[in-house]
């Protein structure tokens, strides 16, 4: 389950062999879905660049991903854009110690699971926030003696990836462990007192023999100028743990940028250092204070920096939108209240190369950044995926585009899917292919007209290929 990143960044076209392949499977595909579902449209080949942060972040070899509340799934705006948009899911709270394990030996993962869940049913990935920190720790874990601490920790990882054993790609084995300022000290935690610097690898090992697949990472913040006494704590502890073989495979840096904290300018030389040792780097809670286009240059320059540093798998923000922000009043993500790209979107976007997209799913009045729509009168539609039918090594699928309270003439929507599945027939509309044939673009078949609020839908037919995630959907755009 754990997708080898890509070490370079040639645009993923499919060479001769992978083209042949291509074709052999929708001649096939495309004969399946014809007994399977009646008309069958014939696949062209036209380029079109993505148009969600995760499609862009996809072509470039990268997860796109948010963190999200459990308590705001039940909003459809934010659950629209979270599924448009992101292909990686980092629960806020849910997985901390405080919810997952209140009192002594009493685990409660409804909450988790339902995140969880959420992330497989949208074909997504899931981020482990966070295993051991001295932060939303219950009382009674503070109050133990050494030995029980120790018997809880390793208890707590055990049963926390046990549950979640094959569906997270990376978990926070140890969070927060370093003090900040010039000490390059451990953190005075509960653990550091009783257990001492040793704790830190005793999590990383038993993490492993947990879930031998999942990738373990030290995560923290302030860790992002080369030249502070933190990074330097930090690097030392990765670099003794990859000399002495105790396991880690990934280093998260949290990403919390404000004016005080502005992104350094040898961000990439320490996301390169790290990387250096062995390890894969991760953006793992991006989120920058500001607004306008001096906010959307560093993000820019944050997207830029990962991508420049082949082991750098993926960028996760902190939260959907900036009014449900930890730091709301800081405006630090890239949608705002409204569920409005912000130039800080287009800032990452121009970064991975995406097309910005257009329209929205919007929020309750009307767009105001350009590239977006809203509701009011201006045409807007959303798009709702269900898998339909499913056999030994294909499924079919279906989008219904729904327009907003505008009537509309004309719909657009992408549809991607996750190599080395293959779109191998359409029906009830007119598909386009970026150059990596993972990205369908569809338009109406003929006429676009749709009443207010009313709908209409398209289907195709995946080759698995062994995936069965569920493709992910872009942005409805609407005129
Ligand atoms: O965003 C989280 C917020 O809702 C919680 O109240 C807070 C409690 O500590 O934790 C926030 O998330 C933190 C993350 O878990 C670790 N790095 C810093 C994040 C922002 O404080």
């Amino acid at each position: 389950m754990i997708d080898t990143p890509r070490t370079s960044h040639e645009p993923r076209t499919p060479g001769r062999r992978g083209r042949s392949a291509l074709r052999n499977a929708l001649v096939v595909g495309a004969t399946l879905a014809l007994a399977a579902a009646g008309t069958v449209t014939a696949l062209t080949g036209t380029a079109s660049a993505a148009s969600t942060l995760a499609g862009a972040a996809a072509e470039q070899g990268r997860y796109f991903g948010t963190a999200i509340a459990a308590g705001r799934m039940g909003e459809s705006d934010y659950m629209s854009v979270l599924n448009r948009e992101f292909d990686s899911i980092t629960a806020e709270n849910a997985m901390k110690w405080d919810a997952l394990q209140p009192s002594r030996n009493s685990f409660n993962f409804s909450t988790a699971d339902r995140i969880a869940n959420h992330a497989r049913s949208q074909g997504m990935k899931l981020r482990g926030h966070t295993l051991v920190w001295h932060s939303q720790l219950p009382s009674w874990v503070t109050s133990l003696s050494t030995n029980d601490l120790r018997s809880t920790m390793n208890n707590h990882i055990n049963r926390v990836m046990g549950q979640y054993k094959g569906q997270v790609h990376s978990w926070d084995v140890v969070n927060e462990a370093f003090e900040d300022g010039s000490s390059g000290a451990r953190r005075n935690s509960v653990f550091q007192q009783r257990l001492g610097n040793g704790f830190i690898e005793e999590a990383f090992r038993t993490a492993r023999a947990a879930d031998p697949d999942a990738k373990l990472c030290y995560n923290d913040y302030n860790t992002d100028n080369w030249n502070h006494a933190k990074t330097q704590a930090v690097y030392n502890m990765v670099r003794d743990f990859k000399s002495r073989g105790v396991p880690i495979d990934c280093v998260g840096f949290q990403a919390h940028f404000n004016s005080g904290n502005p992104v350094p300018s040898n961000y990439h030389t320490t996301l390169q250092n790290f990387a250096d040792l062995g390890v894969d780097v991760q953006i793992t809670e991006l989120d920058i204070a500001g607004s306008g286009s001096s906010q959307a240059e560093q993000f820019k320059g944050v997207t830029q920096a990962c991508l420049a540093v082949s082991r750098c798998t993926g960028i996760t923000v902190w939260g959907v939108t900036d009014k449900y922000s930890w730091r709301s009043s800081d405006t630090p993500l890239l949608f705002d209240g409204n569920y409005n790209k912000k130039p800080a979107y287009q800032g990452v976007m121009e970064a991975l190369g995406g097309s910005d997209g257009g329209g929205t799913t919007g929020g309750t009045d009307g767009g105001t950044d350009g590239g977006t729509t809203g509701g009011g009168d201006t045409a807007s539609c959303t798009v709702t995926y269900e898998q339909t039918e499913r056999w030994g090594d294909r499924f079919n699928g279906r989008v219904t585009v729904r327009a907003g309270s505008a009537p509309i003439t004309n719909w657009s929507t992408t549809v991607t899917v996750s190599s080395p599945q293959k779109i191998s027939a359409t029906w009830n509309g007119t598909p386009s292919w970026d150059s990596s044939g993972n990205v369908m673009t569809m338009r109406p078949s003929g006429n676009g007209t749709l009443a207010a609020g009313s709908s209409t839908s398209f289907g195709f037919t995946v080759m698995a290929n062994g995936n069965w995630n569920a493709p992910r959907l872009g942005s409805c755009t609407a005129s």
